[in-house]
């Protein structure tokens, strides 16, 4: 397959991510880090967590179930936040959900999630298909870089 010449500084990190010779794969996906503050309200709740490609071929997160409630991907822009459809996982990267940035949003919750339970959430991605994952609920000021 024919490559696109990078610029160099961009090509230089690509080799290093690349570097087990499996630029060709198939996109190869886990998800760590999930977790769901115990939110203030009874209808709305944002999910954080880190999808990893190991692939060589990205994917895209296009949409997200749980029975818990519907569930969207929002972005933060400034002090707000919109919907995003399709979110990229690059290739030998990381599509990263956390506070203060891009979230899953629970909203329409047909129960409030309590802290200590899990919520079952199904993520589908156009090449890998669905994977599930179980949130566990945190606590409401819960630091995943602390882990309380
Ligand atoms: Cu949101």
């Amino acid at each position: 397959m024919r490559r696109l010449v990078a610029p160099a500084a961009v090509l230089t990190g690509a080799l290093v991510l690349a570097g087990c010779g499996s630029e060709d794969s198939k996109a190869e996906l886990s998800v760590s880090g999930a977790y769901i503050p115990q939110p203030v309200s009874d209808s709305m709740a944002a999910g954080f967590l880190t999808v990893t490609n190991k692939g060589g071929t990205k994917d895209k997160l296009t949409s997200v179930t749980s029975d818990v409630g519907e569930v969207t991907a929002h972005e933060t822009v400034g002090s707000s936040m919109q919907e995003v459809k399709d979110v990229d996982v690059p290739a030998h990267g990381q599509l990263v959900f956390k506070s203060g940035g891009s979230h899953l949003m629970f909203e329409k919750l047909k129960r409030k999630p309590e802290q200590g339970e899990k919520v079952t959430v199904k993520l589908h991605f156009a090449e890998s298909g669905t994977v599930t994952v179980e949130m566990p609920v945190k606590s409401p000021t819960y630091n995943p870089k602390t882990g309380h």
